[in-house]
């Protein structure tokens, strides 16, 4: 199997980090009288800190001053954070290690593509650090998806021509970032809401080495 550069997103891909951020978001929102609901929760998913907090004001009709944004962003990631910190490997989804695994003995190249600025902190608690040739995270990107940039400065990691690289996304904001910059896209969900992506499936347990052996743009 010829070298290429494999690209995971975080939340959604290798754990359910998404649960705790609605929690935090939920307990926030509802702090300053504005309601929440698991519906609103999908779409905050891929989608930056800042950008979150935005939709949530928009959502609740709500102006604050920019301390007060500063302080809820604290806050609300503080909060994340009692939960991430309970984090440990059990939190790994189905074959995400499997075929981390694979990859790294046919000699393939890794990184990881996140929004998130806690996604260091995440592999450390999971215990996944180690599989990566790259991390790109919240604190690397100007950017946020479906702008390509994390996946484009993964590649340049990696010295992967984007061309070469495959990206695994749950979030439609992501599998855009990976078309946008020429990648193979692979959604990880739900058919119809990634349909814009070159392959979906329901988790890692559906994806056979042979399909990554011989994986193409569609
Ligand atoms: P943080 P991903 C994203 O992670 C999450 O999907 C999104 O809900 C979150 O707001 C974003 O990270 C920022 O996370 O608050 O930890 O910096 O899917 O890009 O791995
Ligand atoms: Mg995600």
């Amino acid at each position: 199997m010829k070298t290429r550069g494999f690209i995971f997103d975080l939340d959604g891909v290798i754990v359910d980090t998404a649960k705790y951020h609605f929690l935090a978001w939920k307990k926030l929102a509802n702090s300053i009288g504005v309601d929440f609901s698991e519906e609103q929760n999908e779409q905050l998913k891929g989608v930056s800190r800042v950008k979150s907090l935005e939709k949530i004001l928009s959502w609740g009709n709500k102006t604050i001053s920019e301390k007060e944004f500063t302080d809820l962003m604290t806050s609300k990631n503080d909060d994340y954070l009692v939960h991430v910190n309970k984090m440990d490997e059990n939190e790994i989804l189905p074959d995400v290690t499997k075929t981390l695994d694979f990859l790294s003995s046919t000699n393939q190249s890794i990184a990881l593509g996140s929004a998130s600025k806690n996604a260091r902190l995440i592999l450390n608690k999971v215990n996944l650090m180690n599989k990566f040739h790259a991390i790109v995270d919240g604190t690397n990107v100007s950017k946020a998806k479906p702008d390509p940039e994390v996946f484009l400065i993964a590649a340049k990691e990696l010295k992967i021509t984007p061309e070469e690289c495959i990206v695994f996304e749950d979030s439609v904001a992501g599998i855009q970032a990976a078309n946008e910059a020429n990648m193979i896209s692979i959604g990880i969900g739900d058919t119809a809401t990634l349909h814009e992506a070159d392959y979906v499936f329901r988790d890692f347990t559906e994806i056979s080495e042979n399909f990554l052996k011989e994986l193409k743009k569609k």
